[in-house]
């Protein structure tokens, strides 16, 4: 067992298995019970999240309704249709109207949203901040995530060793100003600098649209024969990436290291289309927010920032209940 360790993050590698875990960035206790409105009723959580269809945020919010009522909380979720400022901002304002005492958000962009969460804030409720975040830092009482630019890192460990140290590699994410996917490439991006043998082309970005990514990855196959590597930063990517090199008869041949674990993309593992998963704990932000909107109900300490595990899945470990424990789940 090998243990390396970053600024916020401890890596363990155990056999082919890679754990991320990472603390909470103030400690401080807090996960007391639900507590009831003024007029004696359970407080109302409402959950928004990036894309509602999303397994990663389905995951999310599985796990953050069982908290919420084990805590007692009256929880309701809801979620874009897809990831765009336009259709999440009326999600958001929607809920100003109905004042919740706690909105758990994932925004899709890192500033877009900031106005209608402040005014949100300013009116009482109290905000987490779930997976992705804004820039504003007078947002929200609770940040939880997994450690991205650690994340990037891992993927570009793994997708180098994969490569052979060699040839050219390109990243395909979702679209800037995603404070999650623009760490994952942060993170990559700075760790392939130590592997010199391998080209780093131009960021692509698919807005999340699988098909996009399929025909991307075709198009940088005809322009690069010698690709050898690709990091898909997040689930829609990784499934396009995996149906691109499937049409192009290059499964296995170029090797994928994709974020996250939803059902596609670990039935893709299993066939050999892509090579690693870097999967994070969805059901772990959505516990622990609800844990810590209720801390905040009942005036216990909050941890203001909290970072949460990921686990880096190949064929080799998929088969350990204690790795494929990790992968996403398409409904509760
Ligand atoms: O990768 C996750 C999430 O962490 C990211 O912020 C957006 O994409 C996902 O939901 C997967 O599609």
């Amino acid at each position: 067992m090998s243990i390396i360790r970053s600024k916020r993050a401890l890596f363990v590698a155990a056999g082919a298995a890679l754990a991320l875990t990472t603390t909470a960035a103030c400690s401080s206790t807090g996960s007391g019970g639900g507590a009831s409105t003024a007029a004696g009723g359970p407080k109302k959580v409402t959950l928004i999240t990036g894309v509602k269809s999303d397994p990663f945020y389905i995951t999310m919010a599985c796990a953050a309704q069982a908290e919420a009522k084990a805590k007692g909380l009256d929880f309701t979720a809801d979620g874009s249709a897809q990831w765009d400022v336009s259709v999440q901002r009326p999600l958001i304002d929607s809920v100003a109207a109905s004042r919740p005492d706690g909105l758990l958000v994932s925004p899709v962009d890192v500033s877009a949203l900031t106005p209608s969460l402040k005014q949100i804030q300013s009116s009482g409720t109290k905000i987490g901040l779930v997976d992705t975040s804004v820039t504003d830092p007078s947002i929200g009482i609770t940040r939880i995530s997994s450690d991205n630019e650690e994340g990037g890192k891992v993927a570009a460990k793994a997708l180098a060793k994969e490569m052979g140290e060699k040839g050219s590699a390109i990243v395909i994410s979702v679209k800037p100003g995603i404070s999650t996917t623009d760490a994952r490439i942060k993170g990559f991006t700075e760790e392939m600098a130590n592997h010199p043998a391998i080209t780093l082309l131009p960021t692509l970005y698919d807005n999340d649209q699988p098909a996009t990514a399929a025909s991307q990855i075709q198009s940088t196959l005809a322009a690069h024969p010698d690709l050898g590597g690709v990091f898909a930063g997040n689930t829609n990517t990784g499934q396009g990436i995996a149906a691109g090199l499937q049409q192009a008869g290059k499964q296995g041949t170029v090797k994928v290291a994709a974020f996250d674990a939803e059902p596609d993309e670990i039935a893709a593992l299993k066939a050999g289309t892509l090579q690693v998963l870097v999967a994070q704990d969805p059901a772990s932000i959505g516990t622990q927010a609800i844990d810590q909107l209720a801390a905040a109900f009942d005036g216990k300490p909050v941890q203001k920032q909290i970072g949460t595990t990921m686990v880096a899945i190949t064929k080799d470990n998929m088969d350990d209940p204690q790795v494929i424990k990790y992968a996403y789940k398409s409904d509760c």
